[in-house]
């Protein structure tokens, strides 16, 4: 059966300066020629402009350019051709409309375009991911991280783990095949074990980022807690730069997790405002958000610590002695933050998690007070916009942290589908490693060790895959990609 050509616009939904139409697939060329009434199709990849019209009835539609990229060198492979028109919604339409009316045409499925890119070779799994990143990048370093990724440097590192095994099967398979007729080299096997240990420990450190690579895809989870009224939702709505949270100066206003994606230094963040911590309340639905912001500094990456500057001085002036520390200490055990901090011998300051503490209301104290805060890093007034800037850059330090930093030489893996057939990938040579003194009796047993793990990275790169992987990835794309 013959494949459908299939279009789409490719430029957006919505009223725009220009739209792109594509086609791609056998006809379209029939479509370019159907459309403008040319009798030839026109030189590839140059610009022409043409009147575009109804074949039915020569209706002119719209003028536009027209471009023909014949395959195999166009984006799916297969002959593709694009209009460029006013991006008018009647325009569109009308452009759809007459392309639905041509043999063998149909709408393209999300993703489609992809797919059958995919399907012809132009681009394997992790760089079809890396583009649909790349697509809904919202911050630079996202987008940094999707660029390579379509570029393929992910996609190197798995391709390069994959020769290494594939030689090593070979010098097994030789081992099997000739060791008995021949006198084979005994050491291949030496060598071979030494090859995947060394395959074993990259992965392994590759598995082991901390989830950076995942964190700048998905968002660094970052929440707000403090006692109630230290200015937590004041806080998030000049970070967010607008009113996202209702404040008032009565205890207890917030109830909801409210959570808002920013971008800061290019990172992103998912940053939540929460229910102040107290013990005494008596109300239900405040001790529900209560128990939901305990909740969202479980699953947090990152912990904004808020303060009221007056209740640390009020503290400072009945423990005169007492450490940043020791002040800490009392703030999170009222709160009753279990496990906020670290294990420390000699009350260093050290936190479980990724920590910025932030004292706010430093336009309420008075001039002769000031110094008592000296030992803090992020002092804010929400009121005169005081520390922000100071704020910004703790914060963007900490994203930095939290965060791969997008790298040609060093990509990161960044979804759970990495994760998951690398972690099986080691699983397998760490079974072959630790069996390896049976290398040279047993070698086939051996060597389907490595033929699984092969299959993992094929997998992974989509060498081998399965139509349910793919339209699990693929429903991820827009229409007209
Ligand atoms: N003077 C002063 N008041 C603030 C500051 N930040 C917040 N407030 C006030 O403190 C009260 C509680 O603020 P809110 O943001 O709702 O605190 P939350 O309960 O921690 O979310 C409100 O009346 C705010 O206007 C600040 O930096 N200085
Ligand atoms: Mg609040």
């Amino acid at each position: 059966m013959k494949q459908s050509t299939i279009f789409a616009v490719s430029s957006g939904q919505g009223k725009c300066g220009v739209a792109v139409v594509r086609v791609s697939g056998a006809d379209a060329g029939v479509a370019l020629q159907q459309m403008t009434g040319l009798r030839s199709l026109p030189k590839p990849r140059r610009a022409l402009l043409k009147c575009l019209q109804d074949p039915e009835n020569g209706e002119v539609l719209d003028k536009g350019l027209v471009l023909w990229f014949p395959g195999p060198h166009s984006f799916t492979g297969e002959d593709i051709c694009e209009f460029q028109v006013h991006g008018g919604l009647a325009v569109v339409a009308s452009i759809l409309r007459v392309l639905g009316t041509l043999p063998n045409l149909r709408l393209a499925a999300p993703g489609e375009f992809t797919r059958r890119a995919f399907y012809n070779g132009k681009l394997d799994l992790t760089e079809a991911e890396g583009l649909s990143d790349l697509l809904s990048a919202e911050t630079e370093l996202q987008r940094k991280q999707a660029f390579l990724q379509t570029e393929g440097y992910l996609s190197n590192v798995y391709k390069e783990w994959k020769q290494i095994l594939i030689r090593s099967l070979a010098n097994l398979e030789a081992f099997i095949d000739f060791h008995e007729s021949e006198d084979i080299d005994e050491k291949v096997i030496d060598t071979t074990v030494e090859l995947i240990a060394q395959l074993q420990e990259s992965i392994k450190k590759h598995l082991s980022d901390g989830n950076r690579g995942e964190r700048l895809r998905n968002g660094v989870k970052a929440v707000i807690l403090g006692e109630t009224n230290v200015g937590k939702s004041s806080l998030i709505n000049i970070l967010c730069k607008r009113s996202v949270a209702i404040v008032t100066p009565i205890h207890g206003t917030t109830r909801d997790v409210l959570e808002v994606p920013l971008d800061i230094g290019g990172y992103p963040l998912i940053l939540a405002d929460t229910a102040g911590m107290r013990s005494d309340t008596v109300d239900v639905i405040e001790q529900e958000g209560i128990d939901r912001a305990l909740k969202a500094y479980q699953s947090a990456d990152l912990i904004l610590l808020v303060m009221d500057a007056n209740n640390y001085l009020f503290w400072h002036e009945k423990n005169p002695a007492g450490s940043l520390y020791d002040f800490v200490l009392s703030y999170v055990q009222k709160l009753k933050l279990a496990d906020f901090l670290g294990n420390d011998t000699n009350s260093n300051l050290t936190f479980k998690k990724q920590c910025i503490i932030i004292v706010n209301k430093i336009d309420l104290i008075a001039e002769k007070d000031l110094a008592v805060f000296a030992s803090f890093q992020n002092v804010i007034s929400c009121k005169s916009l005081y520390g922000f800037t100071t704020l910004i850059s703790s914060l963007t330090n900490e994203l930095k942290l939290l965060c791969s930093e997008p790298s040609k030489d060093h990509p990161s893996m960044n979804q759970m589908r990495h994760r998951e057939h690398l972690s099986k990938c080691v699983k397998y040579l760490d079974s072959f490693l630790s069996a390896k003194d049976r290398l040279a009796d047993d070698t086939d047993l051996m060597a389907e060790k490595l033929r699984r793990s092969l299959r993992q990275l094929d997998k992974l790169t989509g060498t081998f895959t399965t139509e349910q992987l793919l339209d699990v990835i693929f429903k991820e794309f827009c229409i007209g990609k």
